[in-house]
């Protein structure tokens, strides 16, 4: 549909709310303000603005990635440090693993034989923690020097979305520093079929060149006051809402959802609906029905089904909305599928 075609959506019918999370850019360098902004900005916002175009990828894709075939899964994960965009403009010095932040998300089976490499092509040690995995700490979740690589194999017994995470410490400043992401583990009998999406929410603490020449640093400080200057999904600052994600309208929506921390809960909500079922972690057979708002904490994870029922901009958010506010918040755009004669 052409943007010129798009039916304005009224602002008085925008909450108020919802205008300063999504209106708000997500702060620069110091995001303690002793008012709430007074004006909104025109950048995302209902109708009376651009909310972005979906004819413009974001910059993360959103979807899941398809099931794996067969039975045993190669997974092989490189630790790099790299500068990545955290917001429009603003670039942080990162500890990745692949490259980004967050890592590549994975998929794989409950019972499947995940055969994991990972080496380490940073200056420093790192490690990692997969959540899905149930296997000793102390010996597969060791430091890895540079230049070194790691070999192992483990079995997922539990369905679900997990976290996996550097577990090298302080693990504070290696999770905020982006090393983290996400493995989906599907039960033998596959799920529903769905329109499929992961959100990874996360926090950056940030320090360092105030006038973004340099990429941002961690600012520790910060992060042991629970302060980020950023509060993302799959790692920038309402990505989301500036490229809203299309959907088709009334058709089943999964979506896997990981709160990677450091340190905020997420209170995770799509405005104007309703989830239809809340998969906690492994909790397959036993979901929650009719939820508005889940939290899910940090290193946990919940998976969200619903249906969009009209045509329509829908903002997904933490409501916690300091941290919507901060990042934290993107939107589906509900399409009516136009079929051919
Ligand atoms: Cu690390």
């Amino acid at each position: 549909m052409p943007r010129s075609a798009r039916t304005p959506v009224p602002f008085a019918i925008v909450p108020l709310s919802l205008l300063i999370a999504c209106g708000r850019p997500a702060p620069t360098h110091s995001p303690q303000q002793a008012a709430p902004p007074a004006t909104v900005p025109a950048n995302i916002s209902h109708g009376e603005a651009p909310v972005g175009s979906t004819e413009t990828p974001p910059p993360v894709d959103p979807r899941a990635p398809a099931p794996p075939a067969g039975h045993r899964q190669q997974i092989r994960l490189e630790i790099q440090h790299a500068t990545v965009v955290i917001d429009s403009g603003v670039r942080y010095d990162a500890w990745t693993f692949g490259g980004h932040a967050p890592g590549p998300v994975f998929r794989v089976r409950q019972g499947d034989t995940v055969d994991f490499t990972l080496v380490n092509k940073a200056i420093m040690p790192h490690s990692i923690d997969f959540h899905a995995a149930e296997i000793a700490p102390d010996r597969y979740y060791t430091n890895l020097m540079p230049g070194d690589s790691l070999h192992y194999q483990f079995t997922p017994r539990v369905p679900g979305v997990f976290m996996y995470h550097c577990g090298t410490a302080p693990v504070a400043a290696h999770i905020a520093n982006g090393m983290y992401g996400a493995i989906i583990v599907d039960p033998p009998t596959p799920r529903p079929a769905a329109e499929e999406f992961v959100l990874i929410e996360s926090e950056f603490y940030t320090g360092g060149d105030s006038t973004h020449r340099n990429p941002l640093v961690l600012d520790w400080a910060k992060l042991l006051s629970l302060a980020p200057d950023y509060v993302v999904f799959n790692g920038r600052a309402a990505q989301y809402a500036k490229h809203p994600i299309a959907v088709p309208v009334a058709a089943p929506l999964r979506i896997y959802v990981v709160n990677a921390g450091p340190n905020r809960v997420s209170s995770f909500h799509v405005v104007g609906g309703i989830f239809d079922r809340v998969f906690l972690d492994g909790a397959l057979g036993h979901p929650l029905e009719g939820v508005q708002t889940m939290s899910v904490p940090v290193g946990g994870s919940a998976i969200f089904e619903l249906r969009l029922k009209q045509p329509g901009i829908y903002p997904f958010v933490t409501h916690a909305f300091a941290d919507a506010t901060k990042g934290a918040v993107g939107m589906f755009e509900a399409k009516a599928v136009v079929r051919p004669q």
